[in-house]
């Protein structure tokens, strides 16, 4: 009797598992690394993209699939690229890193990535490992539940992926050629970007600036990540509250908050409900800087986070959208003892406990 139920079992399992392996795909891509033009800060520079694309091509998977990336260098660097945050189970040369896992596409060649996600939901990105192309090759992975299961939480209504990203008024390439030229730190970035787009409060910018809409009474996802090559960023949102339910292609236990602070590399997922008056409000990031005297990007950019409804003296061009408040600098951050702010700073309380469950580091 024992035997047959543990038999039943055992084929139980065995169908499940031909189930989940039944649904999952296997997905083929393209990337094409190559110059495009792309102008930026009153400036156009011949930026290296994927596909002609700044950011580059958001990937879509459900836990449990395979990709296959073919990518062809038609860019005048060696290039890799990196699937940052994939565990790559028994294709560890799949996972990018120039040097360490692979030697680097040559100009002209091509390379192709074959993985399987597993065990992972969520937000991941994925970006060019070799010297410092990252700042322009990266773009969005976004894995959703294995077929045939769900988020934790309520369905959203929309998703939008958030990518923030670093911006030099020149060659990155060169940028970092000259540090290591010279010895001196590289030049800190002219930008930051939401989605490519430095937003609003830089030159030649607000035409471009991206709106991430939202209607009343919906709640929806915000596929945060930071994607800037070396600052960690503050990332809030005028007016709204969001709880966070999941970071580095794993779910949390929901908290709500009105900042987060991401590390280069970092993605967290946010959930915000359209529950305040219907207007435009802006969604900002800036940098957290800790390090005494170090010179750093003190800008920020902007996307408008847009009711569908608002009315149009709201949602015209003409009225600006309401500004989140400022963030405590970094001078007042450094001047409390640890344990103080973490009390103090609520907010920040919050996200130290995220970086302390967040296992993920820029590779
Ligand atoms: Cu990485």
């Amino acid at each position: 009797m024992e035997a047959n139920s543990c038999f039943f079992f055992g084929l139980l399992l065995l169908l499940a598992s031909t189930m989940s392996l039944a649904n999952a795909k296997v997905q083929h891509h393209e990337f094409l690394v190559q110059a495009t033009k792309v102008k930026r800060l009153c400036k156009t520079h011949n930026t290296i993209t994927v596909n002609g694309m700044f950011p580059g091509p958001t990937l879509e998977v459900n836990n449990g699939d395979t990709l296959v990336v073919k990518v062809t260098n038609k860019a005048r660097y060696n290039l890799t690229i990196h699937w940052h945050g994939i565990r790559q189970m028994r294709t560890g040369w799949a996972d990018g890193p120039e040097f360490v896992t692979q030697c680097p596409i040559r100009p002209g060649g091509t390379y192709t990535y074959r993985f399987t996600i597993d065990g992972q939901e969520g937000t991941l990105w994925w970006h060019a490992h070799s010297s410092w192309l990252r700042a322009t090759v990266y773009g969005a992975l976004i894995i959703y539940p294995r077929e045939g299961t769900s988020y934790p939480f309520p369905k959203p209504k929309r998703e939008t992926p958030i990518l923030l990203g670093e911006w030099w008024d020149g060659n990155p390439i060169d940028v970092v050629r000259e540090s290591t030229r010279t010895g001196a730190a590289p030049n800190i970035s002219d930008a930051y970007t939401i989605n490519g787009q430095p937003g609003d409060l830089y030159n030649c910018s607000s035409e471009d600036t991206v709106i991430v809409p939202i209607g009343s009474g919906e709640t929806n996802l915000l596929r945060v990540i930071n994607a800037a090559l070396n600052q960690p960023l503050f990332f809030t949102i005028a007016n709204h509250n969001f709880t966070v339910v999941g970071a580095d292609a794993s779910y949390l236990k929901p908290f709500t908050t009105s900042v987060i602070m991401l590390g280069p590399g970092q993605t967290t997922d946010v959930l915000i409900s359209g529950d305040q008056l219907p207007a435009r409000y802006y969604i900002a990031a800036r940098a957290y800087q800790s390090a005494q005297n170090a010179p750093f990007d003190n800008t920020t950019t902007t996307a408008i986070l847009e009711y569908n409804s608002a009315p149009c003296p709201a949602k015209c061009l003409t009225s600006k959208p309401i500004m989140p408040r400022y963030q405590p600098s970094t001078t007042q951050i450094q001047s409390l003892p640890s344990a103080t702010a973490l009390k103090v700073l609520g907010k920040l309380r919050s996200q130290l406990i995220l970086m302390k469950t967040s296992s993920s580091q820029l590779a």
